[in-house]
């Protein structure tokens, strides 16, 4: 009788690389899937469609919740990549996981090749130093604007009982065209921005914060936005962009283009008036009280009378 040779040893190799590489297959298709890298990758695209990220310009960082780092735990680097000090330090969000995208990267390359352009990072106790344990492949690391992000989610999470999760920082073009014609004030930019678009003020009714021109990615910068972040959810940097907070990436991409479509009307409306501001029609200050007396929301005082 003919036998068969068989070679199991052989065999179950090859059935054993078979079942590694779907896996993997599941495991890197799974990951992109979680609804919040997800919708954080999305984000990127979106603001890559509204030509606010020429470049590697802007960033974004979300604070991850209990259920996310569990859900993208499997999907971890087997050993962490070493502790990098931030230059800052944040003691409220110590422990925390980010998702940031990657210093150098594209916002446009985002939604195409997640690994290579964004990860996830754990803050150390001390609330002073990242580790990347997930993606940013090749290399790569966290946005340089990463101190800025983290102190901007240390004071937005603490102002709003942890509520606040997402920071973007982006390079809208009404915001950078404003800030040659408008002097560098909270209230300056508030009020012309309010007046622009009758829902502003109910979507920013703190009004916005203004840093002055500075050399971005250092702590210097990083502390100037903290401050103004304790109070207002929007940061203009002249000449640069904005900055922006919120609960998601709805609410935060939603308030990013509400205050540059503002800005940009500002700019289009002022160059249409001659260059002048001795507006023919406009809203008063009592229309942008009533509004948020009339939607239950408490206006910034400071800038309206
Ligand atoms: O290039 O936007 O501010 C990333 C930046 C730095
Ligand atoms: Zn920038």
């Amino acid at each position: 009788m003919a036998t068969v040779d068989f070679d199991f040893d052989s065999m179950r190799e090859a059935a054993m690389g078979v079942l590694g590489t779907a896996q993997q297959g599941i495991n890197s298709f799974a990951i992109e899937n979680l609804p919040f890298v997800s919708g954080f990758t999305r984000m990127c695209n979106d603001g890559w469609l509204q030509g606010w990220h020429e470049r590697n310009g802007g960033n974004l960082t979300y604070r991850m919740t209990d259920e996310d780092v569990e859900s993208a735990r499997p999907f971890f680097d087997p050993k962490p990549r070493e502790w990098v000090k931030m230059g800052v330090t944040g003691e409220n969000l110590a422990g925390s996981f980010f998702l940031t995208t990657g210093s150098g990267k594209y916002m446009r390359n985002v939604e195409g090749d997640p690994a290579h352009n964004i990860g996830i990072v754990e803050i150390n106790k001390k609330g002073d130093a990242y580790r990347i344990v997930w993606g940013l492949l090749d290399g790569a690391k966290p946005t340089s604007e990463f101190p800025s992000h983290y102190m901007n989610h240390c004071v937005t999470a603490a102002r709003t009982d942890g509520a606040n999760r997402v920071i973007y920082h982006a390079h809208t073009p009404g915001i950078i065209e404003m800030s040659f014609i408008v002097p560098l004030t909270d209230r300056d930019f508030t009020r012309r921005l309010w007046q622009m678009m009758t829902e502003c003020v109910v979507v920013f009714p703190a009004g916005v914060g203004v840093v002055p021109w500075m050399v971005p990615g250092g702590a210097a910068i990083a502390e100037a936005s903290s401050e103004l972040m304790k109070t207002y959810d929007t940061i203009v940097w002249a000449h640069h962009g904005l900055f922006a907070a919120g609960p998601d990436f709805d609410t935060t991409f939603g308030l990013a283009h509400t205050v540059d479509k503002a800005a940009q009307l500002y700019v289009a409306a002022r160059a249409a008036n001659g260059g002048s501001e001795d507006w023919l029609n406009k809203i008063e200050d009592q229309g942008l009280i009533d509004t948020c007396h009339d939607f239950n929301i408490k206006i910034n005082e400071a800038f309206v009378g």
